[in-house]
């Protein structure tokens, strides 16, 4: 990673943090970023020392889209050979630990999708969150026809996939595109802490909880309740299960061994 990189990484603790950096472009993802983006992603899944990871970007923008200047002249062969900048996007989605979205600012088409792949979203106030892509005649194409209506449901996602229809924080909160809204001031602070609580719970068990909850948006309701108590059964071979459970018996605080 060099001074020109498009994220800045660090750790806090068990935490792993990752900054968007293209301030001048407000963020806007294009190959570079994505590719370095899947690249922190997938070392912070590898290391024991991080236990859940925070992807953040400036105060004024999360992420404003994909780089529309690097896509204006592309065409169906050039996005199809090189697989175009969707190509670390389900990375999210694969790495075990939980990744939380701290959004403050613009979180505008592929901002607001990755926000929407991500596990947890935090906004902050200022957070403001469309899909503009009608407006370029393009089309919301890296999960935002797929898993906004999963999030908010189809009515609101038409209006904001069809009319570009900008939400702030408190709409984003109530539609339920959001997990929770914090001061600006408080975003990275409140955000890093869940994420640090989160990483002091057993991984095996958070990764059995991520794995499951995807599987509500991707299988029919049957499936997806046996996938559930596959898990459910998967934990009573872990020693951490059991170590929770005798710790509350004890009222002391469990020791984890697979963080
Ligand atoms: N791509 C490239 N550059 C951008 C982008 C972008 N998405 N957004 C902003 N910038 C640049 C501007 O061109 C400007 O550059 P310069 O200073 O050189 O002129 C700089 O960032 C600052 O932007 P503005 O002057 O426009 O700042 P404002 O505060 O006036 O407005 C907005 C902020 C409202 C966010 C405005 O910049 C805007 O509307 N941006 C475009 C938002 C947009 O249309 N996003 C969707 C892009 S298409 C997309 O995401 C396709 C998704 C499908 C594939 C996803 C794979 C990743």
């Amino acid at each position: 990673m060099t001074d020109d990189s498009p994220i800045r990484v660090e750790t806090h603790g068990r935490v792993g943090l990752i900054t968007l950096h293209r301030p001048q472009q407000l963020n806007a993802l294009n190959d570079a970023l994505m590719d370095e983006l899947g690249a922190a992603l997938l070392a912070f899944d590898a290391d024991p020392g991080i236990g859940a990871i925070v992807i953040t970007g400036s105060d004024k923008a999360f992420a404003a889209g994909a780089d529309i200047e690097a896509m204006a002249d592309w065409t169906f062969m050039d996005v199809t050979q090189d697989n175009f900048i969707t190509r670390n996007w389900e990375t999210i989605r694969a790495v075990r630990k939980p990744v939380i979205a701290a959004v403050a600012g613009y979180a505008m088409g592929g901002g607001c999708e990755l926000a929407l792949a991500c596990d947890i979203v935090v906004a902050a106030e200022s957070a403001r969150f469309a899909l503009p892509e009608i407006k370029l005649a393009m089309l919301p194409g890296a999960g935002g026809t797929q898993r906004l209506p999963r999030a908010i449901g189809k009515a609101k996602a038409m209006d904001m996939c069809l009319s570009a229809r900008m939400l702030d924080a408190q709409e984003a909160d109530r539609y339920g595109l959001v997990s929770r809204v914090v001061p600006d001031a408080e975003l990275l602070e409140r955000s890093l802490a869940l994420a640090a609580q989160i990483a002091s719970f057993s991984l095996p068990a958070l990764a059995a909880i991520k794995e499951s909850v995807n599987r509500a948006w991707e299988s029919p309701l049957t499936e997806g309740i046996l996938f559930e108590r596959r898990a459910l059964y998967g934990r009573f071979a872990s020693s951490d299960a059991h170590e929770g459970m005798h710790a509350f018996l004890d009222k002391r605080r469990p020791d984890f061994q697979h963080r």
